[in-house]
């Protein structure tokens, strides 16, 4: 499958991330994509580099006051203490309910909570370079798929379905598959799916669209009642205003084997289907795998061809944009899978 991996994806490399309660390394690590790219090509893909600037449709979708904050975050962490440059800066207070969210606070703390939705979101110094490229990479893709080819995958990194218009979370800064869908109806097209089949439920890209009909947005995911991001993501979300009935939820029990995910998958299937799109987004998570460290579905590795076969079922052009996945070791292997399932479908 032709391949668009963003430049700059090395230089979002937080050193830790904080896990009940201790600093322990980066589950979202830059050795990730080193491994897709290595299996991409032992397995003969075509990698380029994005062809196509992000930075309209980043300004379409988020918040320009955000965007401008995710540019200057770094510049002015250092500026409180040169010796922040060894540090890493986490959001410790959030305007939660009766709490004033449309005053910018000057704290730099306070800011980087009102800007959040989590406190596991690791900020570094090349992360605006990353996520920008990343969203390169997931416009470039879409516009691949304008100029008439079937099927891209978009290798970004840092991930994108936890973040909304104006927040990051989840290790989420940008919305590269937001973005994607957003271009692919920036020129011409009148309706796009988006499918999410990451583990954890694509809350960002659920809000982006809420209120629209011309983006059907479906998430398969880990039940919100006991997996992240616990606030969003329940099966009676179904859209407001024209938007009602363009957004579908299915939340599953942890434990939840290939068998069952495959008949969520089916039923999926049929709603994009009914909506008859022009063309397919996959927010494309590998964290239903098995072997996942912080997620609880039980997907194999050989399942992942299945995926890809049945969402090639569809017959419609199809951009696999990269979220979630950590279990480092096998994830090259099964990106590449879904994606050699599809090709083969
Ligand atoms: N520190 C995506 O898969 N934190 N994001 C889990 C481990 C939230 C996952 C706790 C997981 C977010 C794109
Ligand atoms: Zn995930």
């Amino acid at each position: 499958m032709h391949c668009f991996l963003s430049d700059s994806y090395r230089d979002h490399n937080p050193k830790y991330e904080y896990f009940r309660g201790e600093k322990v390394p980066c589950f979202e690590s830059v050795e990730r994509l080193d491994n897709i790219v290595k299996a991409l090509q032992a397995r003969g893909h075509k990698i380029v580099s994005p062809d196509h600037d992000a930075t309209g449709v980043i300004h379409t979708l988020h918040d320009p006051v955000y965007v401008r904050f995710l540019e200057t975050a770094w510049q002015q962490w250092l500026a409180l203490d040169p010796a922040n440059e060894a540090l890493q800066p986490f959001p410790s207070v959030w305007p939660t309910r009766t709490l004033r969210d449309d005053v910018v606070p000057d704290n730099f703390i306070a800011k980087l909570g009102l800007y959040s939705m989590d406190n596991g979101t690791p900020l570094a110094q090349g992360t605006w370079r990353a996520a920008k490229s990343g969203a390169d990479a997931a416009v470039s893709a879409a516009q691949y798929l304008l100029n008439g080819n079937g099927s891209v995958f978009s290798a970004s990194r840092p991930p994108g379905h936890h973040a909304g218009r104006d927040f990051m979370g989840g290790y989420c800064f940008l919305n590269n598959a937001a973005l994607g869908a957003q271009t692919l109806l920036d020129q011409g097209m009148k309706k796009v799916v988006i499918l999410d089949i990451d583990y954890h439920h694509g809350n960002g890209t659920q809000s982006l669209f809420y209120d629209r009909d011309d983006v059907l947005f479906i998430s398969l995911h880990g039940d919100p009642k006991t997996e992240f991001p616990f606030y969003l993501g329940h099966g009676d979300e179904v859209g407001e205003g024209k938007g009602k009935g363009y957004n579908i939820n299915y939340p599953m029990p942890a434990g939840t084997n290939f068998d069952q995910w495959l008949q969520c998958l089916e039923q999926a299937l049929e709603n994009i289907q009914s909506f008859q799109p022009e063309a397919l987004v996959i927010s494309l998570g590998l964290d239903t795998f098995v072997g996942d460290p912080i997620s609880k579905f039980t997907i194999q590795s050989d399942d992942f061809f299945q995926v890809g076969h049945r969402l090639a079922s569809l017959r419609l052009p199809t951009a696999f944009i990269m979220e979630g996945g950590y279990a480092t070791e096998a994830l090259g292997t099964n990106v590449v899978n879904v994606l050699e399932g599809f090709e083969q479908g």
